[in-house]
């Protein structure tokens, strides 16, 4: 049985990912300068159903947390190079890990010295010898917890599609990926045409209509490996794994016009809208902001032959 949500939040995000797969394993990173320790501890979480990575040496901290991007860091409190307090404080240092919960494992009971800890910003502690269950459960919960606030950070509210700053991430990640893979990419600039027009003479709502029917086309059609950000109020980026740019040209053409069929209604008014898209590709271009203005360049050019179009 899964525990109760800690935060509606939760609620909001399976509204925002309609469906979409969420990824399953709550990743934590145990740092216990003691391996026999740390592999039992590991073992609990793993049985659990987690994905454990072991660090023994605490200075690894930076390197351990960008390769494996934990949910938690459970971590011993004495260690001889650096103690759970100086941890903290260097992953409390860096933006991208204020929020990330580190739970202490420790044999400590002096108040003063557990607040101590507090004050770097420690989520909690579990006390040594470990109960199997209390320690799944606590770190489940927080774990849990990070990972719907990260899934809710990364979405757009609107339409649940990356935003744009995870969008801009995951151009580079998914621009490495396809080089190690010796693969395409190809990057889709998509810009409603005319949409303030819509706005103007339907309203915002129904502009915002518009807005959640397109996200909701291009997630249906899209496989899920292919990642669809809403990049700027009515720019949308699509990054397409392993595919020509011949075959996204027909693949959006379609699109295109499957939605440009679809009738809106706002009041008593019905009218269309129109979408125009620039495409290029890795290995055409071979740098992440040179692709995407290779795809701007190209949705220019389509915007200013008429609209409703799709260039290459
Ligand atoms: P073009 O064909 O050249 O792209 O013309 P356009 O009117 O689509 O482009 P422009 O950049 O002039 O206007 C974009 C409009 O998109 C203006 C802005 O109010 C609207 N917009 C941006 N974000 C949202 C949103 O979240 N909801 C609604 N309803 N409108 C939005
Ligand atoms: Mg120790
Ligand atoms: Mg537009
Ligand atoms: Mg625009």
């Amino acid at each position: 049985t899964k525990p109760a949500r800690a935060l509606d939040l939760a609620a909001k995000l399976d509204e925002l990912l309609e469906g979409d797969s969420r990824e399953e394993q709550l990743r934590i990173l145990v740092v216990d300068d003691e391996p026999e320790v740390a592999a039992y501890h590991s073992l609990i979480l793993q049985e659990a159903g987690m994905s454990v990575r072991q660090l023994h040496d605490p200075s690894g901290i930076l390197d351990a947390l960008q390769q494996f991007n934990p949910d938690l860091v459970l971590a011993d409190m004495y260690m001889p190079r650096c103690t759970g307090v100086e941890l903290a404080a260097i992953v409390r240092q860096l933006p991208e890990y204020v929020s990330l919960p580190i739970v202490y494992l420790s044999s400590e009971t002096n108040r003063q010295k557990q607040f101590s800890a507090m004050q770097v910003g420690v989520e909690g502690f579990i006390t040594k010898p470990v109960v199997p269950e209390e320690l799944v459960a606590a770190v489940v919960l927080r774990a849990e917890r990070m990972r719907t606030l990260r899934a809710l950070m990364s979405r757009d509210s609107l339409t649940g599609l990356y935003n744009h700053t995870s969008t801009t991430e995951m151009l580079h990640t998914s621009l490495a990926q396809a080089m190690r893979l010796e693969e395409n990419l190809v990057v889709v600039m998509l810009d409603l045409d005319n949409f303030k027009a819509i706005n103007d003479l339907h309203g915002h709502m129904a502009g915002d209509q518009v807005l959640i029917a397109l996200s909701r086309i291009l997630r249906h059609r899209l496989r899920s490996s292919d990642i669809i950000g809403r990049y700027g109020g009515e720019e949308f980026a699509l990054l397409l794994k392993g595919v020509t740019p011949g075959y996204a040209e027909k693949l959006v053409n379609q699109l295109r016009e499957d939605f440009s069929n679809i009738a809106f209604t706002a009041g008593k008014a019905r009218f269309n809208c129109t979408f125009s898209a620039g495409i290029s590709c890795y290995p055409d271009y071979t740098h992440a902001d040179s692709l995407r203005l290779a795809a701007d360049r190209a949705l220019y050019q389509a915007k200013n032959q008429g609209r409703n179009q799709v260039v290459v």
